[in-house]
């Protein structure tokens, strides 16, 4: 079951022109690099696509482009949260009238929300649109942290497919398992996906498979046949550079690595500072001689 949610997905970035619109060419490009180097579909307008700092209407511009860009030949996925309960009911139907495979969502965070009003706000959704939804873990940014008892409460409904869980709680992971064998768990922080795989994930969305996605379909391939060795010498080699990236802004390191590999990322958006050319003449001294 899910068979299409199984596998690698970059989240995807957001390339901008110095002007700070969105460079849709350069995204074109990105997509249709990612798509030959073999993932299993794009996860868009997530915490990596700089979705927080976009207008609605970017965002749904993301939606449709990525989905005329792909045409079914990979599985979608739209992070459609915000605070606005509105702007993400819309769209999630964005994302159905683009023909995505599934939705996901951050929980609404800033007010800090009873559980009972993250509930009221995602069966809000999943009842306004009818598409699979992926619950969203990302405690570092939204302050929830779900319990393994409140993602149950979710995933006991069908149209709550499953988790990103962009958590090291693998505690939580592995009791999500537990307790739904056959539902979609996806790993967030890429340089634990070797932990989330042998805790139960089926495999995971993140951002340095931006440019580096062949490296962690090889560990996620190692994984599933039963090269466990190869996938920790794998794993080892995709966390020194995720090491470099940390030092100095992990966003703002992947968008210079791929500007220099030959697809003009631009900056992120303000108030994002860039990082220096000092710094990016350290990274890629670091990094690309690890690619
Ligand atoms: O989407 C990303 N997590 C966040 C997942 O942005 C919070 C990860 O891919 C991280 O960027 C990556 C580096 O820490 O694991």
């Amino acid at each position: 079951m899910y068979e299409k949610f199984k596998g690698i997905f970059p989240a995807l970035l957001t390339p901008f022109h110095d002007d700070g619109s969105i460079n849709f060419d350069a995204l074109e490009t990105l997509v249709e690099r990612l798509i030959s180097q073999g993932v299993k579909g794009f996860y868009v307008d997530g915490s990596t696509g700089e979705a927080f700092l976009l207008s609605t209407e970017e965002r749904k511009a993301l939606i449709k482009a990525v989905a005329a860009f792909t045409k079914g030949r990979v599985t979608l996925i739209a992070q459609i949260g915000s605070v606005c309960l509105g702007d993400a009911i819309s769209l999630a139907q964005c994302a159905r009238d683009a023909g995505y495979d599934a939705i996901s969502s951050v929980p609404p965070f800033y007010y800090k929300f009873s559980f009972d009003e993250i509930k009221r706000y995602y069966y809000a959704i999943v009842e306004a649109v009818d598409l699979p939804m992926l619950i969203y873990n990302v405690p570092l940014y939204t302050g929830v942290s779900f319990s393994a008892e409140q993602i149950s409460e979710f995933l006991r409904d069908d149209r709550f497919i499953g988790v990103k869980h962009t958590s090291s709680d693998f505690f939580a992971l592995r009791q999500f398992r537990t307790a739904f064998p056959d539902k979609v768990m996806l790993n967030g922080y890429d340089e634990m996906l070797l932990a989330g795989l042998s805790l139960g994930a089926n495999g995971a969305i993140g951002s340095t498979y931006n440019f580096m996605p062949e490296k962690f379909i090889r560990i996620y391939n190692c994984f599933n046949e039963g090269k466990l060795e190869e996938a920790a010498r794998l794993q080892e080699e995709a966390d020194k550079i995720i090491a470099a990236l940390c030092r100095v802004g992990v966003m703002q390191s992947e968008k210079a690595i791929l500007t220099k590999l030959g697809i003009p990322m631009g900056a992120l958006r303000a108030p994002f500072i860039d990082i220096t050319p000092e710094q990016k003449e350290k990274l890629f001294t670091e990094v690309l001689p690890l690619l």
